[in-house]
């Protein structure tokens, strides 16, 4: 059920297209996500010690979750007001194309600061939105574990204005600490950078990708286990609609593409 009125969803649009993100306060359920980060905690120690992470600077992994269990939550990756903010700024039918997460650990360190594509068209960097990553973690973030931090309104600026207005303070870095519940929407050619975890606990963010109906992103997907698409209500099916279909015995299967990661 939405929480937010169509006058408040559009005035998020307008506030997420002015600053290029916004945070909704509060959203998901705490007892929801405790067990989401009860089973990524299985799936983090897994993959450490495979070392099968992509890797995003010092003790800063990034993981793609499997579409299963409790990972393959609709009433998360369907909410009705985030989707509504996705349509306002991404068009209608857009697309679900990520599932995963970004943790740092202790010793992890501050990135470059970088965008995570490139405009659409070389040069043509004032377009509407067309990847957006919908973040949301899975414990309380302090300045102390590693907060994600952005720039307001670069993401749609040419690089060069962009790196300017963050050099001379235009466009300073605002960290952005969360409690279990809010959720971030952000257009992802924001200058941003993460920052170092001080603590020895984790700090797990979940991304969750959605693109314009017509944009193909090659370096993620969702495998989705036929018996999970089958319980699937017609709004999750058709977010979807492009991902790989698989066997119930090949989900999860460890191994991540997406290395490039900074613009
Ligand atoms: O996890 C974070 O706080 C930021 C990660 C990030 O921006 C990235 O790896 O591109």
């Amino acid at each position: 059920m939405s929480r937010y009125t169509t006058t408040e969803l559009d005035s998020l649009a307008r506030q997420f297209d002015a600053d290029g993100m916004v945070v909704l306060r509060r959203h998901f359920p705490k007892d929801t996500l405790l067990k989401w980060r009860k089973a990524f905690d299985v799936l983090l120690e897994q993959r450490l010690r495979e070392s099968a992470t992509a890797v995003r600077g010092p003790n800063r992994h990034y993981i793609t979750l499997p579409f299963t269990g409790e990972f393959a939550d609709e009433a998360i990756f369907a909410d009705p007001d985030v989707l509504g903010i996705v349509e306002r700024v991404a068009g209608d039918e857009p697309v679900m194309c990520q599932l995963a997460s970004d943790t740092p650990l202790l010793g992890s360190d501050y990135q470059d600061v970088h965008r995570d594509t490139p405009a659409l068209f070389d040069g043509f960097p004032e377009t509407p939105s067309f990847q957006l990553a919908v973040n949301f973690p899975l414990c309380d973030v302090t300045p102390e574990n590693g907060p994600f931090e952005t720039t307001l309104g670069t993401h749609r600026m040419p690089d060069k204005q962009a790196q300017e207005a963050y050099r001379t303070g235009l466009a300073p870095m605002h960290t952005i600490t969360m409690e279990l519940g809010d959720v971030m929407i952000r257009d992802v050619r924001a200058l941003h950078r993460g920052t170092p975890n001080l603590t020895k606990a984790p700090r797990p963010m979940v991304v969750i990708g959605y693109s314009r109906s017509w944009y193909f992103r090659p370096e993620v997907k969702i495998d989705v286990p036929e018996s999970v698409y089958q319980r699937l209500s017609a709004t999750g099916k058709r977010l979807l609609r492009y991902m790989p279909r698989v066997d119930d015995a090949d989900a999860g299967a460890a191994g991540e593409s997406y290395t490039k990661f900074a613009y």
